[in-house]
């Protein structure tokens, strides 16, 4: 069976993404007997999708975890819901800055993360990682990638779904004042944990959110 692990290029003038690191070094990686082959996405609205429509078709996986980096995140972040809604609070790679429109036009308002995502929660916090799951992966590529994800797949009876990375210490040690960081070898930890806790269990369907936390 194979893993398909996605990352971002960098963005917003970056040179580094912790998200393409991390899936970078997994690539290759057997973890409870799955293969993990790892994409690199491009930071851009127009092609994203097809990148990743043309990801999912090469690898044919059973599980597939796409990653991006959420600069000020102090934790691994598990998405829950990825929203029809584009609204770049900074241009893309190609320039392209998209206000207020559907990721997908007569698509529903949103779909939900079918990652076991309370598991891996509790997985990867008894390991010693610091985690959460949160109700909003933005309105950039992210959140794009993350809708078209389980737009595609919808049905299918994939596992599925979203983790945002903090930044790394290096980009916070540029950023003033300091965003919250985590270290590269504890970012590659933490979701290779994250995916054997996926391979390890069904594939429920995300519960309707129960937390209280208001969407931001
Ligand atoms: N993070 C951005 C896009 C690419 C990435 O790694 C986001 O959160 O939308």
């Amino acid at each position: 069976m194979n893993v398909l692990l996605t990352g971002f290029e960098p963005f917003g003038g970056d040179g580094i993404n912790p998200s393409w690191e991390v899936a970078r070094s997994l690539h290759g990686q057997v973890i409870a007997g799955a293969l993990v082959q790892s994409r690199c996405l491009p930071t851009t609205f127009a092609e994203a999708p097809r990148a990743l429509a043309d990801a999912l078709a090469v690898v044919r996986p059973g599980l597939v975890i796409a990653l991006g980096l959420a600069s000020g995140r102090a934790d691994i972040s598990i998405e829950r819901v990825a929203v029809n809604l584009i609204d770049a609070r900074i241009p893309d790679n190609a320039g392209e800055q998209p206000r207020d429109v559907p990721v997908r036009a007569d698509a529903p308002a949103a779909h939900f993360s079918t990652l076991p995502v309370k598991a891996m929660r509790d997985g990867l916090r008894a390991a010693g990682h610091p985690a959460g799951l949160s109700l909003s992966a933005g309105a950039f590529v992210c959140n794009q990638v993350f809708y078209e994800l389980q737009h595609q797949l919808a049905g299918r009876g994939l596992c599925s779904g979203f983790i945002h990375v903090p930044a790394l210490p290096e980009q916070a040690a540029r950023s003033q004042p300091a965003v919250p960081s985590m270290g590269l070898a504890a970012q590659i930890d933490a979701i290779k944990l994250a995916i054997a806790i996926a391979l390890s269990g069904d594939a429920p369907l995300a519960p309707l959110p129960d937390e209280g936390a208001p969407v931001s």
